[in-house]
């Protein structure tokens, strides 16, 4: 049993469990590490946090596409969801769940849900008609579907959100209740605005709601659906994918035994074309069950290619196994998750990846990172002493102290840096965290240039006095940045901060309390010996031909 304080320590992250019918892009990578950064994130504040990621292998679309590779369903499944396994450990997402909706654990989970919504008489049989998108899994009111034509001059029937084809169906199947949910959800929203992060989408869950809600259809007829988990109790109907899928995340926490402590913690990272699954039907399934909501859901935007949609067709799709290859997998990370603006569409080329981590990792961060452990300027490989005359607390422009007022500006910033961070992490804008940490870097950089402590004579005890206290400063400095930016590169930031002998345990967010000799308290820091040096943080890219 948890006590109260342990429970409030919980916290649950998920990305969308990914359709087996198309293998990983950067798209997929990008959620995959956004929810690792904040996996990773609580990890660090003391949470106990769990992550889970995965795939989604039952559906009509996974039916179609392992008819047309001639493969059997789930030798099709395991294939592809071994494939994102793979990506996913090459990038370092660090899950410690993935959880597959062909397991057993799976299969019970959605079972027992359905039986739930089933007694409480949210299901019941009807006939649905209406317009079906196969590549969505997703029906759709007359007002969301619109002419077109298809490659042939055919005329057809596209979906207006996604461009999909949509086809006519008329089915007795299983419906669910939704219709008797919306004001419930509205008034959830209202109540609590900040759940879908950004606010834009929380305006768009709003505008969605004032409209009808009709009641869903959840299954489909077995001669239509067989690759998927039949209706306990009639099986000549196959579980709707989407809500067999959504369940995964109970699945994930051993639903219906031992969900509900975890489950009051869940927190879903998900693409904004999947905004409507996440935000309408499984809070209302959810609900219906009477389990708690999720406190949040976060909403990314998409990465397009060169200003055009990732396809196939275009060939345009980029290989995250490739991009790791070119960039390393931390400056895949970094360029994902600074450059990715979750409100709006972000577009990816390779110069851009290029230019972004050459200037922000190798010059800037490496560059810090060389001068202040120069063999030059810090002979014995310590941790430097800091001078309180030489930078004191009190009148920066005072007669003995050497520090000018563009370094308090510094100092300033870099306390206020981690309280920034966190406010922009819980708000799922890292690309923000991660521009105030490159602003305070450069800082740094400014500090050092102005003082050009390679020009201090280390023989003279006041020069050595300062130029130590220039490198004390940089190497806290260096170490906060460290410590902020192990959620986003974790392989460079360990670089750091072993260079800078910083150990494990003092690599946690109760370890950023910065400069503290500068507070007049004793750092422990002082007079440690860095760590070996492991070469260059960061080797500059090169544009490929
Ligand atoms: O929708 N940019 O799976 P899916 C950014 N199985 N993110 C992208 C992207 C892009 N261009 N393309 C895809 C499904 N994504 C369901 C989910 S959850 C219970 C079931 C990411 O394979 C983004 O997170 O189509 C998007 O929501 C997700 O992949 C869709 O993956």
């Amino acid at each position: 049993m948890c006590t109260d304080s342990q429970s409030s320590k919980l916290y649950y992250i998920t990305t969308p469990i990914f359709y087996v019918n198309a293998t990983p892009h950067i798209g997929h990578v990008y959620s995959a590490v956004t929810a690792d950064c904040l996996h990773r994130y609580k990890l660090l504040k003391g949470y106990d946090s769990r992550f889970a990621t995965g795939t989604d292998e039952h559906g009509l679309k996974i039916q179609q596409a392992a008819g047309i590779a001639g493969k059997d369903p789930l030798s099709f499944c395991t294939e592809v969801s071994e494939s994102f396994k793979d990506v996913f450990q090459r990038c370092g997402i660090s899950y410690t769940d993935y959880i597959r909706t062909t397991e057993q654990r799976h299969r019970r989970a959605v079972e027992h849900f359905w039986t739930v919504l089933h007694s409480k008489g949210f299901i019941y049989k009807g006939t649905y008609e209406g317009w079906y998108s196969t590549p969505d899994e997703s029906f759709l009111t007359p007002t969301q579907v619109t002419d077109s034509t298809d490659s042939t001059g055919s005329e057809i029937k596209i979906s207006t959100e996604s461009g999909h084809k949509v086809e006519w169906m008329k089915e007795e199947n299983y419906m669910f209740r939704l219709s008797a949910f919306r004001s419930e959800l509205l008034q959830w929203f209202r109540l609590n605005p900040k759940v879908i992060q950004p606010m834009k989408f929380h305006h768009l869950v709003l505008q969605w709601l004032e409209d009808d809600l009709p009641d869903l259809s959840v299954s489909r007829q077995k001669s239509r659906l067989q690759w998927g988990i039949s209706v306990p109790g009639d099986p000549e109907q196959t579980i709707y994918v989407w809500l067999d899928a959504l369940v995964n995340y109970l699945t994930v926490v051993s639903y219906p035994q031992n969900h509900a402590q975890r489950w009051t913690a869940a927190h879903h990272v998900i693409g904004k074309d999947i905004l409507k699954f996440h935000a309408i039907y499984w809070p209302a399934f959810l609900l219906a069950a009477g389990l708690p909501l999720p406190q949040k859901i976060y909403v990314h935007s998409h990465w397009t290619v060169e200003g055009k949609k990732m396809s196939k067709s275009l060939g345009n799709v980029v290989d995250p196994r490739e991009a790791m290859k070119k960039f390393t997998v931390d400056g895949l990370r970094y360029f994902l998750l600074r450059q990715g603006v979750p409100d709006s569409d972000c577009d990816y080329y390779d110069d851009k990846v290029i230019k972004m981590c050459n200037s922000e990792l190798a010059d800037a961060l490496g560059g810090l990172l060389n001068r202040c452990t120069a063999l030059s300027l810090n002979p014995k490989q310590v941790y430097p002493q800091f001078c309180n005359i030489c930078f004191p607390k009190e009148s920066p422009e005072g007669l003995e102290g050497k520090a000018v007022s563009d370094d308090y500006r510094m100092l300033e910033a870099v306390y206020a840096l981690p309280g920034l961070v966190e406010q922009h992490f819980e708000l799922l804008q890292v690309y923000k965290a991660l521009e105030a940490i490159t602003a305070c870097v450069r800082q740094t950089n400014g500090f050092i240039q102005r003082h050009a402590p390679w020009k201090l004579d280390q023989n003279e005890s006041k020069d050595k006095q300062w130029l130590n206290t220039i490198l004390h400063v940089s190497l806290e400095c260096l170490r906060i940045y460290g410590i902020l930016l192990q959620p986003v590169v974790p392989d460079l930031a360990d670089k750091i901060l072993s260079r800078l002998g910083v150990k494990t345990e003092e690599r946690n967010w109760d370890s950023l309390r910065f400069l503290v000799k500068y507070e007049g308290r004793d750092c422990t820091l002082e007079g440690r010996m860095l760590g070996p040096n492991l070469g260059i943080l960061f080797s500059r890219l090169e544009r490929s031909q």
